[in-house]
C-alpha cells in the first residue's frame, strides 16, 4: 500500500515507533511518505520505496504563532494527491489528527476519500490532552479518525475514562525488531564505560518531569552504596540540570555518565546491567522494552502500561510511583547475584520478543485494509 505517516520526528517515543514502523512496511513492501518538520531521527536510509516530505513553516511577523497545522495540512493534501497515498497514518493525536482531519475534508471536495488511522501515544491523552484549551480538538479529532489506536490497554482505558469517545480503539502495543541485534553485533565496548566488577544501570529518556529523574538518582545513589556501580544517562531535558546538580550533591559525579542524546542506544543497552524507569505516567515504556531486547532486567514505577510490558519478578521489579527505596532494594537484589542477574537478563530478552514487530506489523496492515476497503 502507499501509506503517508506523520509524526513528531525527535527522540520521543512517538516519533521513533513511527519512524521504525515506517522502515518495517517499507521493507514488507509498502511505499511509505514520511511528512513532518524535520527528517525523522531514526530515519537514515530514504529510497525507492521510503520518502521523506519535509513540512515548511514561513515565517510571517503578523503570526505571533505560525501555523503548523496549516502547512501540515497543505503539505498532506499536495502529497497524497501527488503519490496517490491510499491511507494517513497520523502518530500523537495533537495536532497530527487534526490537522489529518482537515485534510481528509480537503481532499473529499475534489472526490479523494483518504483512510486516517490516529495512534495514541500517551501524553497526547494523559497530559496534553487534558487541557481545557485542547481537550475539545482531541476528543473531535479521535472521534473523527476512521480508526484510532492505542499503544496499550492502559492507555485505551484512560482515553475511554477522559474523553467522550464514540470510536472503538484498538490496541496494537509498540514493538522491537529483534532482527537488528543478531550475533553479530560485536561493537559493545562495555570496557569505555565501567571496570569489569562494577555494575552498569542505565537511564533513557527525554528527561521531562514525568521522567522523575530525581528519583532515578536516588535509587541509583542506594545501588553505588551497596556495591560497585556506574551509571549512564542518556537524552536531553529540562530535568537534566537538576540531576547533574544532585549527583554534585550527593558526591557520585564520578559515577555517572551524562551521554546526551543517542541515536545508538543499542551500543549502550548492550552492556548494561539495568535499566531504571520510575515514571509518574506512562503509557507503554518503549524505553523499557528497547532495554529488554538488549537482555536489560527493568526496575520501574507501576505507572500507566508500564505493568503490561515489565513482569513482576519476571524481566525486572515494579514498585508505587516514587517508592525509590523499595526500587532501590529491588535494584540491589537483582545486580547482587550474578547468576539471578543472568536468569532476570534472559526472562528480559524471551518476555521482549512477546512484542517482536514480526507479531505486531500484521495487526497494522490489516487496520490499513480494513480502512482502505472502508473509506
Ligand atoms: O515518553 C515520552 O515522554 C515521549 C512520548 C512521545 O509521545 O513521544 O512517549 C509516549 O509514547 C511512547 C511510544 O508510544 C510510549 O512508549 C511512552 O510511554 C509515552 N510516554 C508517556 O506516556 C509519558
Amino acid at each position: 500500500m502507499k501509506i503517508a505517516i506523520v509524526c513528531y520526528p525527535t527522540f520521543g517515543g512517538s516519533g521513533v515507533v513511527a519512524t521504525e514502523l515506517g522502515i518495517a512496511l517499507s521493507k514488507r513492501g509498502h511505499e511509505v511518505h514520511f511528512v513532518t518538520y524535520k527528517q525523522p531521527v531514526r530515519l537514515e536510509l530514504l529510497g525507492n520505496n521510503i520518502h521523506f516530505h519535509e513540512v515548511f513553516v514561513p515565517e510571517y511577523p503578523l503570526f505571533h504563532y505560525q501555523p503548523y497545522e496549516l502547512a501540515l495540512s497543505s503539505k498532506l493534501v499536495d502529497t497524497i494527491r501527488m503519490y496517490d497515498i491510499e491511507v494517513l497514518h497520523v502518530h500523537y493525536a495533537i495536532p497530527h489528527a487534526y490537522a489529518g482531519y482537515m485534510t481528509k475534508q480537503m481532499l473529499r471536495e475534489e472526490g479523494i476519500h483518504i483512510p486516517m488511522i490516529t495512534t495514541l501515544h500517551g501524553t497526547d491523552i494523559t497530559l496534553v490532552g487534558q487541557h481545557p484549551f485542547y481537550k475539545p480538538a482531541v476528543t473531535f479529532s479521535i472521534n473523527n479518525s476512521d480508526v484510532v489506536t492505542s499503544v496499550s490497554q492502559s492507555l485505551k482505558e484512560q482515553t475511554l475514562a477522559s474523553f467522550d469517545i464514540r470510536q472503538e480503539i484498538e490496541v496494537i502495543p509498540n514493538f522491537v525488531d529483534r532482527s537488528k541485534y543478531g550475533s553479530d553485533f560485536t561493537d559493545c565496548q562495555r570496557s569505555l564505560m565501567a571496570e569489569d566488577h562494577e555494575r552498569i544501570v542505565t537511564h533513557i529518556s527525554n528527561f521531562r518531569k514525568v521522567k522523575r529523574i530525581p528519583d532515578v538518582i536516588e535509587v541509583f545513589k542506594r545501588i553505588q552504596e551497596a556495591m560497585p556501580a556506574k551509571m549512564i544517562m542518556v537524552g536531553e531535558g529540562p530535568e537534566k540540570e537538576h540531576a547533574e546538580w544532585l549527583c554534585e550533591q550527593y558526591g557520585i559525579m564520578d559515577k555517572v555518565l551524562f551521554l546526551g542524546n543517542s541515536r545508538e542506544i543499542d551500543r549502550i543497552l548492550c552492556f548494561s546491567d539495568l535499566f531504571l524507569l520510575p515514571s509518574e505516567t506512562e503509557s507503554f515504556g518503549l524505553a523499557a522494552l528497547e532495554a529488554m531486547i538488549n537482555e536489560v532486567p527493568v526496575i520501574s514505577s507501576n505507572a500507566g502500561g508500564i505493568p503490561e510490558v515489565n513482569m513482576e519478578g519476571v524481566t525486572g521489579y515494579l514498585s508505587p510511583v516514587g517508592d525509590v527505596e523499595n526500587m532501590a532494594q529491588n535494584a540491589i537484589h537483582i545486580l547482587e547475584d550474578s547468576e539471578r542477574l543472568e536468569t532476570f537478563k534472559k526472562r528480559a530478552l524471551e518476555n521482549a520478543m512477546r512484542f517482536d514487530i514480526q507479531s505486531v506489523m500484521p495487526l497494522y496492515e490489516a487496520v490499513y485494509e480494513k480502512a482502505y476497503a472502508n473509506r
